[in-house]
């Protein structure tokens, strides 16, 4: 079979199973009888100062990301004085996702329509924070990616350096494109977004204006704009047809004096230890120094003792977050014809008889189209699971889940999906599976086991550009004239320690945190010349196939390293 090497079961012995199970134990509260601790003591978040796509998240199904470059820098401190008031922070962004979730619980599951907000956002670039302040002022920050920059950072990265994708070719992010600032604004509503977007459009031709130069040049240039919008055919679901946006980390810290404001809504019962722990079922809470500079953050071995928070450097960082923006053009067709072709060719063995394209598409995510998890349900999609918030994340890869307990919510009949077992050889879900790779939750890895895991974990805030393919395998001359993609999003504490350890350590290297391939969705393989990849599926008989990936089809096209900072920041240092 062309691209695939069948061989008997890597193991199926109770003694490997077992020595995986006692490793990913050390150090990892996983059942209630090993916690018996209290609950830590939580930070109060500063959410009037930190801007809300970081913590919040935006969740809108319409975006605009402006890239801009600095000509003038006193007038851009003029401008950005009088943009400041309109930073949409932590708190306004939060509180209007809490209403527009109560009344979609009350609505049973349908959006509330009517009930419109559009946010605004801002970071830099180190480029853009040398132009307003001073190269100094660079050098005090600690990530090393963001002060070199994405495009310098590519080759690490595993981008493509010679063809298609190598950032000599990105639409914006590479020499002589870097932008300075970053604009992000999002609605639920496409005109209240248009209506927005003309309006900080106006402010910056205004400058010109403002400037009275004859030769034209602005102050600020608008170098690039990329649009982004939620899929009309499929809303929430990105170009190769699967559910994002599913999994997010929890965020420790309360949002007010109250000692339980916390910004995470927990829903586990206190009776359960595992509300320690956890958000909602399946989603570990996390200490806010992850991902905002200035709190405490998590510590290797033990998720309820927070390392110390660290003081940022420079000071004014505070209360600010690294954001990486990478636009990722996906080949829609190019997947769908490659997976209908091998799922054909599987189907004849005997080991992975009656195998569909969707059925390996879903073993390239780990997740099936609806958003349901491969663990939670092994042999076919299941879209109420899939809606299901306490259930479609409550999963782990080493030890079979039990159901639990949750504090009284409205209209929920309970978590009545058949549990996930255990599959630590990664016949349920392949070790390189996408969400595998991204986050091995109680898997051992090369690194440690769980609790260090969570260490990298980063919250992802993309959204789609482009138009859907209507039918990938028949697209039309128009569809493929386009393109299209994921405009991703993470905001971090360290673009080293979590984007690029994700992205270059465990997406791209085959056999990290476990041998099993490279990630199928955003691996990219530097080690072969012809850069193809591969992943390995086990049948439920034992037998393990490798599968080649001659291509990739998520190719990145720009992007940059950002920081978002404080609203104090940019009223200060950044505008005077
Ligand atoms: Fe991924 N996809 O459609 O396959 N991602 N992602 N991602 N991703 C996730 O759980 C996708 C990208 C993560 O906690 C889902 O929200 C695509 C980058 C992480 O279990 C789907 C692209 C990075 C998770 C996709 C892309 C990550 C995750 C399941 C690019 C980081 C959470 C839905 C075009 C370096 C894992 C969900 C967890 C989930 C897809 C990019 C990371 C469907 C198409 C660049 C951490």
């Amino acid at each position: 079979m062309k691209g695939q090497r069948m061989s008997p079961s890597p193991t199926t012995d109770s003694a490997e199973s077992s020595s995986i199970n006692q490793r990913s134990m050390v150090g990892v509260p996983t059942t209630t009888e090993s916690l018996g601790q209290k609950a830590p003591r939580e930070e109060l978040l500063n959410v009037d100062d930190i801007q809300g796509n970081i913590l919040a998240g935006f969740n809108k199904d319409f975006q605009t990301f402006l890239f801009l470059k600095i000509n003038d820098k006193n007038i851009v401190k003029e401008w950005l004085r009088t943009i400041t008031p309109t930073i949409s922070t932590v708190a306004e962004v939060h509180s209007f996702n809490n209403v527009f979730r109560a009344m979609r619980v009350r609505r049973k599951g349908s959006d509330p329509r009517g009930l419109v907000a559009t946010w605004f956002n801002i970071a830099f670039t180190s480029a853009g924070i040398r132009a307003l302040t001073s190269e100094e002022e660079v050098e005090k920050f600690q990530d090393t990616p963001f002060r070199l920059g994405m495009h310098e950072r590519a080759g690490l990265l595993g981008d493509p350096l010679d063809a298609n994708g190598q950032p000599t070719n990105w639409v914006v992010g590479s020499p002589p494109n870097i932008p300075d600032i970053l604009l992000i604004i999002a609605s639920d509503d496409p005109s209240y977004l248009e209506a927005k977007l003309s309006r900080v459009k106006e402010s910056i031709e205004a400058l010109l204006k403002a400037m009275g130069d004859a030769s034209g040049k602005a102050a600020l240039e608008i170098m690039y704009e990329q649009r982004g919008r939620t899929r009309a055919d499929m809303p929430g679901h990105e170009h190769f047809g699967f559910k994002d946006g599913v999994s997010q980390p929890g965020i420790r810290g309360r949002i007010s004096r109250e000692a339980k404001s916390f910004l995470t809504e927990r829903v586990i019962n206190p009776q359960d230890e595992r509300a320690l722990l956890l958000g909602r079922p399946g989603q570990p809470l996390i200490w806010p120094g992850q991902f905002v500079l200035g709190y405490k953050r998590q510590q290797h071995t033990d998720p309820l003792k927070p390392e110390k928070a660290v003081t940022p450097s420079p000071a004014w960082a505070r209360n600010g977050s690294y954001l990486v923006v990478r636009r990722l053009v996906q080949d829609v067709p190019g997947f769908w014809k490659f997976v209908t072709a091998q799922s054909a060719e599987l189907a004849q063995t005997a080991a992975f008889a009656g195998m569909t394209a969707e059925r390996l598409a879903t073993l390239f995510v780990g997740r099936w189209p609806s958003g349901a998890p491969l663990m939670r349900t092994p042999e076919m999609d299941n879209a109420a699971l899939a809606a299901d918030r306490f259930a479609n994340n409550h999963f782990r890869y080493v030890d079979p889940t039990e159901p639990i307990s949750l504090l009284p919510q409205a209209n929920y009949p309970g978590d009545n999906f058949p549990q996930a077992t255990g599959d630590n050889l990664g016949v349920i879900c392949p070790h390189a599976a996408h969400i595998r790779k991204a986050n091995p939750r109680d898997m051992p890895t090369d690194t440690g086991g769980a609790n260090d895991s969570l260490t990298r974990m980063i919250l992802r805030r993309g959204i789609p550009f482009g138009t859907e393919i209507k039918d990938p395998l028949h697209p039309t001359v128009e569809e493929l004239r386009e393109e299209r993609g994921l405009v991703f999003l993470s905001y971090q504490s360290s673009i080293k320690e979590q984007f690029e350890f994700l992205s270059n350590h465990w997406a791209n290297i085959e056999n990290q945190p476990q041998a099993g391939g490279h990630d199928p969705i955003i691996g990219q393989n530097t080690a072969s010349l012809n850069r193809s990849r591969k992943i390995t599926l086990i049948a439920g008989t034992g037998e393990s196939i490798d599968i080649e990936l001659p291509i990739e089809w998520v190719i990145p096209t720009g992007g940059g390293y950002f920081f978002a900072p404080s609203i104090s920041a940019i009223k200060t240092v950044l505008s005077r």
